[in-house]
C-alpha cells in the first residue's frame, strides 16, 4: 500500500535511513569506545505530512496490522516492547521532550532492513522517522542531534539500553566510507572502504536467528562492563589503555567482568588495529583481526551463537580473509571479507554445512559502503 492509499493525500516529502553492519568494535559503544560500521543499501523509507491536529497516525507496509493512531501530547514511556509503532512513537516523544516543535503527522513506513537480523531495523525506522520530522518542520537538526534523539526514544521509551552505533551509522555513514566514531564525544572520521579496488568483497550472512537485544543479555552485559568500570575506577572501560590491561585485570575479582573488560580493552585495540591497516592501504590484512574479535565475542563475552560461530568457522576455512559476527550478537548476522575469486567456494560451503547442521540456509548478500540517511 501506498502513502496515498493509507492516508487518501499525498505526502510532503520521502526520506530514508540505512541499516548497518559493524566492520569492527563491538559492544564498546556503551564503554565510550570506538566503533567501525558502514551503513547497508537497505533502508527504511518514510513517506511523511504533517498535521495541525496533534494526532499521530503510523502505517507499515510490512506490518499486518491497520494504522497506528495516537495523540502526539499523550506519548509516554512504556510502550510494550515488540510493538513496531513503538520505535517511531518514542521519537515524537523524544523530540518533544526536547522541547522540538514537533506535533502530529501522517507517516506511513516500508523497509528492506531484515529485522531480527543484527542489522539496525530499528535505528533505520528510528532514524527515518526523525529525519522526517526534522524536514517536515524545518528543524535543520544535525546527523549527530538526530541519532541522540533516537538513541533516547529507544532507550527511555522503548526501554532497550542500546549505545548509539547503530543511530550514528544510520544517520552519519558516507557512500565508500566506514565511520570511525568515537562513542564519547562523538568525533567522527570518514574512513575510505573501497572493496572492490582491491578484488574484495563483503558478504553478510543473516542466520535468521532472530536476535532481541530487550531479552536481558545485552542489559547484562552492559551492567557487567559499568562493574568493571567502577572496580577499576574510570568512568568507562575506554579509559582502560591496552598496555594496562593485564594489571587491570588481576584487580578485577569476578571472572565474568574480568572477561567482559578483557573484550571491551581488546576490541578498541583492534579498532585501532583496522583502521591503521584500511590508512595503508592494507584491506586484506584486517581479514585476521575481524576473526580474533569474533573470538573474543564467543569466547569472553559470550554473545555469539551455534549458528554465528558455525558461519565464521566455515567461511574462514573455505578460503575468506576473516569473519566475524556484526552487531549485538545473540543471533543474527556475520560478515565476511573475502577475496572475489573465492566468493563461490564461500557461499557454497556455507550453504553446505548450514544444511548438514540442520540450520535453515543462511540469507547471504554482498554489501558495500552506502549512504546514511537523506530525503529522497
Ligand atoms: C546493538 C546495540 F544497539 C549497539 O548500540 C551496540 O552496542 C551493538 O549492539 C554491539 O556493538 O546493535
Amino acid at each position: 500500500m501506498s502513502f496515498r492509499e493509507v492516508y487518501g493525500t499525498a505526502p510532503e516529502g520521502t526520506w530514508e535511513a540505512p541499516g548497518r553492519v559493524n566492520l569492527i568494535g563491538e559492544h564498546t559503544d556503551y564503554n565510550e569506545g570506538f566503533v567501525l560500521p558502514l551503513a547497508l543499501a537497505h533502508t527504511c523509507r518514510v513517506e511523511a505530512a504533517r498535521r495541525d491536529d496533534g494526532v499521530l497516525r503510523l502505517h507499515s507496509a510490512d506490518v499486518e496490522e491497520g494504522v497506528v493512531q495516537l495523540r502526539a501530547e499523550e506519548l509516554a514511556p512504556g510502550a510494550p516492547e515488540g510493538n513496531w509503532a513503538a520505535y517511531p512513537a518514542g521519537v515524537v516523544w523524544a523530540m518533544r521532550e526536547a522541547g522540538l516543535p514537533v506535533g502530529g503527522a501522517d507517516l506511513h513506513f516500508t523497509s528492506t532492513v531484515p529485522v531480527g537480523a543484527g542489522l539496525s531495523s530499528s535505528a533505520a525506522l528510528e532514524v527515518a522517522t526523525a529525519s522526517a520530522l526534522d524536514g517536515l518542520h524545518g528543524l535543520g537538526l544535525s546527523p549527530e542531534r538526530i541519532a541522540r534523539l533516537s538513541q533516547r526514544a529507544e532507550n527511555a521509551f522503548v526501554g532497550v539500553p542500546s549505545g548509539i552505533m547503530d543511530q550514528m551509522a544510520s544517520a552519519c555513514c558516507t557512500e565508500g566510507h566506514a565511520l570511525h566514531l568515537d562513542t564519547r564525544d562523538l568525533t567522527q572520521r570518514q574512513v575510505p572502504f573501497d572493496l572492490a579496488a582491491q578484488g574484495l568483497r563483503l558478504l553478510v550472512v543473516d542466520t535468521r536467528v532472530k536476535h532481541a537485544l530487550g531479552d536481558g543479555a545485552y542489559a547484562e552485559r552492559r551492567a557487567g562492563c559499568e562493574e568493571g568500570a567502577r572496580t577499576l575506577g574510570v568512568p568507562a572501560l575506554r579509559d582502560i589503555a591496552y598496555a594496562e590491561l593485564p594489571g587491570a585485570l588481576e584487580r578485577v575479582a569476578d571472572p565474568v567482568v574480568r572477561r567482559y573488560v578483557r573484550h571491551v580493552v581488546t576490541e578498541d585495540q583492534r579498532v585501532e588495529r583496522v583502521i591503521a591497516l584500511l590508512d595503508a592501504g592494507e584491506t586484506r590484512a584486517v581479514g585476521p583481526l575481524l576473526t580474533e574479535g569474533h573470538a573474543s565475542l564467543r569466547d569472553d563475552f559470550q554473545v555469539s551463537s551455534p549458528e554465528l560461530d558455525l558461519a565464521v568457522a566455515t567461511a574462514d576455512e573455505a578460503g575468506a580473509l576473516g569473519a566475524r559476527m556484526t552487531g549485538g550478537g545473540f543471533g543474527g548476522s556475520a560478515i565476511v571479507l573475502l577475496a572475489q575469486e573465492r566468493l563461490k567456494a564461500v557461499e557454497e560451503a556455507l550453504n553446505s554445512a548450514f544444511a548438514a547442521a540442520g540450520y535453515p540456509q543462511p540469507h547471504l548478500f554482498e554489501t558495500t559502503p552506502g549512504a546514511g540517511a537523506r530525503r529522497v
